[in-house]
């Protein structure tokens, strides 16, 4: 089976139509939010402009193409707004993948209207890149289990309605002994406080002090949550690779515009040559990076073989690239990118957090590693 490397038309026009939605009606709504808090009427937005519904179709089939599609254009023109999709996307895909009729019915439609905010629980203080070290414990309780434990580094967290959480329920098995559980915000013994992280996005702690969970709460198979929250990451780990190259792209154009304007010795920026193959380093890059994402993506959706590596692939070198093109972009700039509010200082803060989430860039090496030898 054969990946197709380049969008077509119907894909391009529909980027150029999200990044113009983004611009109009949602960067608005983020900039009124409070940095570091869930931002409800954004994610009703969301809601309301469809695009959640086609990160979770109602066909319940997750396509990699279009979350990397939304996620690339999104964040060209507003990142809150495409972190706010992402978060969505990431804390339902369990239910989406493997969860009950029940658990569909009653979740899927709020959080695709953006009603219900949701959380993906799997990090811990002491489970952060070997996942399957958590601890949080589910003990047997009458039919179910009770949880007790701490989750940390979670977004959207403590603000969600929602959480996705990997607990242990098979002590010293790691992998084999994880199971995912939906715990809705209200239940008792369920606490939680924000941190303040650099990209301004909402992540907390969570604390389970004994919270109830039951079997029709379990999403998957009992003790099969690692497997499950693996092949969420694979569907997730091209698309924050496609979140990279959104910055990349914005700040490519943010450096191409100041080198086409801004003059020193005596003519634009561009004319130097230490500033024009910088330039074009940066976009040689940032193609590449967006083909490997765009073909991470159609390898998922068309069932081929090598998934799991290939996600990898995306997500470490578009972080990667991000982090260049964005510091590239400030070199360009000078001091003037640093100043509070400039679009390259937000990019700069915004670019580092997805080379470590959801698996850090020596992780994805790992993963990468370990699939040659397959
Ligand atoms: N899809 C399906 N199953 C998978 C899988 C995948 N992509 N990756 C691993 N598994 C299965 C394995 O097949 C294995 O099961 P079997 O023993 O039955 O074959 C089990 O899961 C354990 O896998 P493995 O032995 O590879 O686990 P490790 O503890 O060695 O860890 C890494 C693997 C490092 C890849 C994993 O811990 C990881 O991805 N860490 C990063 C976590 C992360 O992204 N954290 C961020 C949280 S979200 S912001």
């Amino acid at each position: 089976m054969t990946t197709s490397f380049a969008l077509d038309r119907e894909q391009r026009a529909w980027c150029a139509e999200l990044r113009a939605l983004a611009a109009r009606r949602l960067r608005p709504l983020a900039e009124a939010g409070e940095p570091g808090r869930v931002n409800r009427p954004l994610v009703a937005a969301l809601g309301e402009l469809g695009l959640l519904a086609r990160v979770l179709p109602a066909d319940g089939v997750v396509r990699a193409m279009d979350l990397c599609l939304l996620r690339e254009s999104l964040a060209q023109e507003c990142t809150e707004a495409e972190t706010a999709l992402a978060l969505q996307g990431l804390g339902a895909c369990p239910v989406a993948l493997a969860g009950t009729a029940d658990q569909r019915t009653r979740w899927l439609p709020e959080v695709v209207a953006g009603r219900a905010v949701v959380a993906f629980a799997l990090s811990e203080p002491g489970a952060g890149s070997d996942a399957a070290a958590l601890e949080l414990r589910a003990e047997p309780a009458g039919a179910g289990w009770t949880l007790h434990g701490e989750k940390a580094w979670i977004s959207n967290a403590p603000g969600a309605d929602l959480y996705t959480v990997f607990a242990r329920t098979r002590p010293a098995a790691r992998a084999h002994g994880v199971t995912a559980f939906l715990v809705p915000a209200d239940r008792p013994g369920l606490g939680g406080r924000p941190r303040e992280l650099t990209g301004g996005h909402p992540v907390g702690t969570l604390t389970f002090d004994g919270v109830p969970v039951g079997p029709g709460d379990v999403v998957g198979e009992v003790d099969g949550g690692f497997r499950l929250a693996m092949r969420t990451l694979d569907l997730f780990r091209p698309s924050v690779g496609a979140l990279a190259v959104g910055m990349a792209r914005a700040a490519l154009r943010a450096a191409l515009a100041h080198a086409g304007e801004r003059h020193a010795f005596g003519g634009p920026l561009k004319d130097l040559q230490a500033v024009s193959h910088q330039l074009a380093e940066m976009a040689t890059r940032t193609e590449a990076a967006a083909l490997l994402v765009h073909s991470a993506a159609a390898a998922h959706d068309a069932g081929e073989p090598g998934v799991t590596g290939r996600s990898a692939m995306a997500k470490l070198y578009a972080t990667e690239t991000a982090q260049y093109v964005v510091d590239a972009a400030v070199q360009i700039h000078g001091a003037r990118a640093l100043e509070k509010g400039h679009l390259l200082e937000h990019l700069y803060r915004e670019v580092r957090a997805p080379r470590i989430y959801e698996g850090a860039s020596e992780v994805q090496r790992t993963v990468i590693a370990r699939e040659l030898y397959r």
